[in-house]
């Protein structure tokens, strides 16, 4: 029999939603830094084997609602659930074992807003390679079995790889009967160049500080390629919200932005599998945050599965 379907990884910040997608896919399409808020979009991850095929969607991390940015990502998860099949809560196990008052805050309004839901709850109680104490997981899960007694309480650890092979199995046997969406050998429907901009997304994230990668948007404006040289030509913005963070973006004599573009130019070159010259520039665009038609242009709002 053969199955197809699609399955929502959502949860709050940093639970290890895009690690657990690209560990399923044994690639990474999808970028991941140790900072709450990394996602802004959704992230189309497809995996086939043999005739069956689940088709994930990576989303940004449920915040209460501040700016517009927030809002629109909120919007854009409850859109994506209605077009799933199975919804994959995904939890830092680690971090609720030590704090229950957190699991009451973050998890259970989740819960609550799911309970009613017909569809398959997989809950990951992911980071269990972080566990010091293991006498500690009982009472989480004991916990989540209160809160969410319909789900299904899966423990991983996406780093690790620990339960993962069992969990795709899992997976599959969830799904409806139908024939596969996409060729076999697609692993996402993002397109290369917003790849590349989400690359350049993380360098800053893993580079910078505080609120600054946060005020960070990045579009590639320019892509060329040379038959000549085999090179592929770059040109992308790094729009930022105020002044002040250009110049922390450039760094004292450009070096914060000379090793953002080295440590982006090698993963996209690795992507594109061919050689690349990446030119960076910044600009300022205040309040790029509110402005929809910005964010339409980046993808936040308006995307649907
Ligand atoms: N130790 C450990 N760390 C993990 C695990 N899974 C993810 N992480 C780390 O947790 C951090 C957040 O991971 P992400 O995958 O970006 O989390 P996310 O849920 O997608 O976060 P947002 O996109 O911000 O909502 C990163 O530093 C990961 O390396 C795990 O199983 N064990
Ligand atoms: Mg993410």
């Amino acid at each position: 029999m053969k199955h197809c379907g699609r399955i929502a990884l959502i949860g709050p910040p940093n639970a290890g939603k895009s690690t657990v997608l690209n560990a399923l896919l044994g690639q990474k399409i999808t970028i991941v830094t140790p900072k709450p808020q990394t996602t802004r979009n959704q992230i189309v991850g497809i995996l086939t084997e043999g005739e069956n095929q689940a088709i994930f969607l990576d989303t940004p991390g449920l915040t209460r609602v501040r700016g517009r940015l927030s809002k629109s990502m909120i919007q854009a998860i409850w859109e994506s659930l209605r077009m799933c099949d199975v919804l994959m809560p995904v939890l830092d196990g680690n971090l609720y074992a030590r704090h229950g008052e957190l699991l009451e805050k973050d998890i259970a309004p989740l819960a609550d807003a799911l309970a009613s839901d017909k569809r398959p709850n997989i809950v990951l109680v992911n980071k269990i390679d972080l566990f010091s104490d293991k006498a500690l997981m009982l009472p989480l899960f004991e916990r989540l079995h209160a809160l969410w007694p319909l789900a299904e309480l899966f423990p991983i650890s996406a780093l690790t790889k620990d339960g993962l092979e069992t969990l795709r199995s899992l997976l599959f046997s969830k799904l409806p009967e139908g024939e596969p969406e996409y060729p076999d050998d697609q692993l996402s429907t993002q397109p290369v160049r917003f790849m590349a901009a989400e690359v350049i997304r993380e360098k800053l994230f893993l580079h910078l500080r505080q609120e600054v990668p946060y005020s960070c948007a990045v579009a590639v404006e320019t892509w060329e390629h040379s038959e000549q040289t085999g090179q592929t030509v770059i040109g992308a913005v790094i729009y930022v919200a105020k002044p002040m963070h250009k110049a922390i973006v450039i760094g004292h004599q450009g070096s914060s932005i000379k090793q953002i573009g080295i440590e982006a130019r090698k993963e996209i070159q690795e992507l594109l599998g061919e050689k690349v010259h990446l030119d960076l520039w910044v600009k300022v665009k205040e309040h790029w945050t509110e402005d929809p038609d910005f964010l339409r242009d980046l993808g936040v709002l308006g995307e649907t599965l």
